[in-house]
């Protein structure tokens, strides 16, 4: 598939998500995707997509992931019931000053990872090319506990979802921060590959995501982490992420793709210190787009709002192979994107590239010899797919081989088998337990 060829687009988002305030002072606003979905929308933009408002994830959909203790305190705990529970649950929960307890927490996780599930679903049932959430992308939430503004992690729900059609996953994050989480929760299988770009050093949080974390047991090599350093621009990102996304692609042959956009890796972030511009952002996601993989597109950190709305409109734009005007449409916000109106504002850099040509060759070169490693990994080759067949055409050839086989089982037992106790459809939305 070429990288002009239109892509069938779906984008969900509910628009309750940016009514949730984490507090004063705290750096995520989930205001920003008001702001990103008006101007998506005044741009037009929704008239070439699929445009649903996403359903809520339940109890079922969360505990895929999470612990039930866990997510048993998120539905209970409140602002004002805080005083009741011990010290100890918040501090095992992790909750506090990253991770404050807000008004109407519980609804916001299950409305942000509701979104990324069912965008899951849609690419499942082949009813999509492409899924966005923009609301999606919290990629610090563990099993039993929040981390970095992230209480439920959508990503590694959704990536289960994918899972049930899949064989091979492929997670990619371009968030300023490292994808611990989603790291770990896939760190010993090969059916999922985690690669995360990210600032490492001077006790940048999270503080993990070095070179020499690859995976362990059957995910050895698995997990790739390219650790970059302050003020990286838009020709020194894409010298590295290229290759390693084309290598990675190459050796791995996923079947669907989760893109992470965290766009506090874009300059003038409040808490980010790399200096891509959009554009440069943007071509990370055309460049993912361009191996023609269905592609599920979330978000994750930014924290300067109104630059966080630019950068997924214009992501959004380039999924739908639709050029926009640099000059902003009228819209709800319109005051929050002065003096300059303009989709693509000059960007001044704040930080120095650190990222001297030497250092950023020694990462990549270690970065490509553990995917040579991955490359004669004994599970890729015995996995290895008929290239003309595709994964969905030879499940479907399974499903008929099993579906032939179950005929000869019922006609010998007497028994009465229906399907939809072995295969989810793609009409299946019914969750509740
Ligand atoms: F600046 C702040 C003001 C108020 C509350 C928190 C912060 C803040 C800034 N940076 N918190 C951080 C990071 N936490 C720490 C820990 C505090 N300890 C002592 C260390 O440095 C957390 C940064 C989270 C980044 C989240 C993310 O961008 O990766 C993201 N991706 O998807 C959703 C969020
Ligand atoms: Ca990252």
């Amino acid at each position: 598939m070429t990288s002009s060829t239109k892509r069938r687009v779906s984008y969900f988002y509910n628009p309750e998500v940016g009514n949730f305030h984490f507090g004063p002072n705290h750096p995520m606003k989930p205001h920003r995707l008001s702001l990103t979905h008006n101007l998506i929308l005044n741009y037009g933009l929704y008239k070439k997509m699929s445009v649903y408002k996403s359903r809520e994830a339940n109890l079922y959909d969360l505990k895929q992931f999470h612990s039930e203790d866990y997510i048993d305190f998120l539905s209970r705990v409140s602002p004002s019931t805080l005083h009741l529970w011990q010290e100890a649950s918040l501090s095992r929960f992790n909750v506090g000053d990253d991770c404050p307890i807000f008004d109407g927490l519980y609804d916001f996780c299950k409305i942000y990872s509701g979104g990324s599930i069912e965008a899951a679903a849609k690419i499942n049932g082949d009813l999509a090319d492409i899924a966005v959430n923009w609301s999606g992308g919290l990629h610090h939430a563990r099993k039993d506990e929040a981390s970095g503004f992230c209480f439920i992690n959508d990503i590694v729900l959704a990536i289960l979802e994918l899972l049930k059609y899949h064989p091979r996953v492929l997670y990619i994050d371009i968030d300023v921060h490292h994808g611990d989480a989603v790291q770990e929760a896939f760190y010993i299988t090969d059916r999922v590959m985690t690669v995360s770009f990210h600032k490492y050093g001077d006790s940048f949080f999270p503080g993990t995501g070095e070179v020499s974390e690859i995976g362990d047991k059957k995910g050895k090599y698995y997990s790739v982490n390219v650790p970059l350093l302050d003020g990286i621009d838009d020709q020194t990102y894409t010298s590295i992420f290229k290759p390693v996304i084309q290598k990675t692609i190459e050796f791995y042959r996923p079947s669907a793709i989760v893109l992470q956009c965290g766009a506090d890796s874009l300059a003038c972030d409040r808490l980010g210190c790399f200096n891509l511009s959009i554009k440069g952002h943007g071509e990370c996601v055309s460049y993912v787009k361009s191996f023609g993989l269905p592609t599920l597109v979330l978000g994750g950190g930014g924290y300067t709002v109104k630059n966080v709305a630019r950068c997924w409109t214009y992501e959004t734009s380039l999924l739908l192979d639709t050029d926009i005007s640099n000059d902003l449409p009228f819209n709800d916000y319109f005051e929050y994107f002065g003096p300059d109106f303009q989709l693509h504002p000059d960007i001044v850099a704040r930080f120095d590239n650190q990222n001297s040509k030497q250092y950023v060759d020694d990462i990549k070169m270690r970065v490509l010899e553990n995917l040579r490693s991955l490359q004669h990994a004994p599970s890729v080759q015995m996995d290895r797919l008929p290239p003309d067949l595709s994964y969905f055409e030879l499940q479907q050839e399974q499903e008929d081989e099993e579906e032939e086989e179950k005929i000869d089982v019922r006609i010998i037992s007497g028994a009465k088998t229906d399907d939809r106790e072995y295969y989810e459809d793609e009409f299946d939305n019914d969750r509740d337990t």
